[in-house]
């Protein structure tokens, strides 16, 4: 069995984060070890949360895991505290990554053009660092915007889309994928770039004009599920997108939905068939 290590906070309410991607890769198939870096009461999008960071236990966790020596097929990073995390979860990848570990990192930072709570241009500087050492990244166009320096423009083309995935591809990642890009009226989907083979990939489905929290999450998370049960990562984001829609669309349905979060619980069986 795959063994995945997910590096990301725990918000106790809110359906985001490590709450996804636990059940979520679990489901998938792999062994899900999670790394939480800080215990918050719900995700910030809630007034007055708490929040204790766990920095740290990064390390004697990681020495820990290291005289057991554990290997990790894949080493997936989300949400983040501060600038100082960013640091030690970079060194947690040098030490236990080898070169069969997937590394993807989703830089969650920012969205609709606005830097979440927290955040300043500081962190979004070393978030571009640590996407550097990644085999796969998969920033937002509010994230890659601020990443890239380039403007953030919610009505584009795909030479807008295609020079921000140079300007990502710069970094050093392998493989630069964008998240929420709209080539059609009425679509949505990703638009990567490999870097070994200098192609482009898109995916387009319906766009369902909702907003909702944790779809990153979700969308990263099945994606990793996917490439660990073998699946090519053109594949894999396909799947993950059509999977993130479609909860999306199921979410939309439940007169009692909370506001916080999608039902991917409603979902998470389909997600086991889908091709
Ligand atoms: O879904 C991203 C996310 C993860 N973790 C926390 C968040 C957010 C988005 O706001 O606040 C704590």
């Amino acid at each position: 069995m795959k063994r995945v290590l997910t590096i990301q906070d725990i918000s106790c309410l809110g359906k985001c984060s490590l709450t996804i991607a636990l059940p979520v890769i679990s489901a998938l198939g792999s062994e899900t070890v999670i790394l939480p870096t800080a215990v918050l009461s719900t995700h910030t999008m809630f007034n007055n949360f708490t929040c204790k960071d766990l920095s740290d236990q990064i390390e004697p966790i990681a020495e820990h895991w290291k005289s057991e020596q554990v290997h990790f097929d894949a080493i997936y990073t989300g949400y983040l505290g501060t600038i100082e995390q960013i640091d030690q979860v970079k060194a947690l990848i040098s030490d236990f990554r080898d070169e069969k570990t997937l590394v993807f990192i989703d830089p969650v930072m920012a969205d609709n053009g606005k830097l979440y709570p927290a955040f300043d241009m500081d962190y979004v500087r070393k978030n571009a660092e640590l996407c550097s050492i990644a085999d796969i990244i998969v920033p937002n166009i509010t994230e890659a915007a601020f990443m890239t320096g380039m403007d953030y423009r919610e009505e584009y083309d795909e030479s807008y889309i295609k020079e921000m995935l140079q300007r990502l591809n710069a970094f050093g990642a392998g493989i630069s994928v964008l998240t929420g890009v709209s080539l059609e009226p009425g679509q949505t989907g990703i638009m990567g770039f490999d870097s070994k083979s200098g192609e482009y990939f898109t995916y387009q489905r319906k766009r369902i004009d909702a907003v909702y929290h944790g779809t990153g999450d979700l969308f990263s998370s099945s994606c990793v599920g996917e490439i660990m049960k073998g699946l090519d990562w053109r594949d894999a984001m396909r799947i993950a997108a059509d999977y993130t829609a479609r909860t999306i669309e199921v979410t939309m349905e439940n007169p009692e939905k909370p506001w916080y979060g999608v039902d991917f619980e409603a979902t998470l069986p389909e997600l086991m068939n889908l091709k």
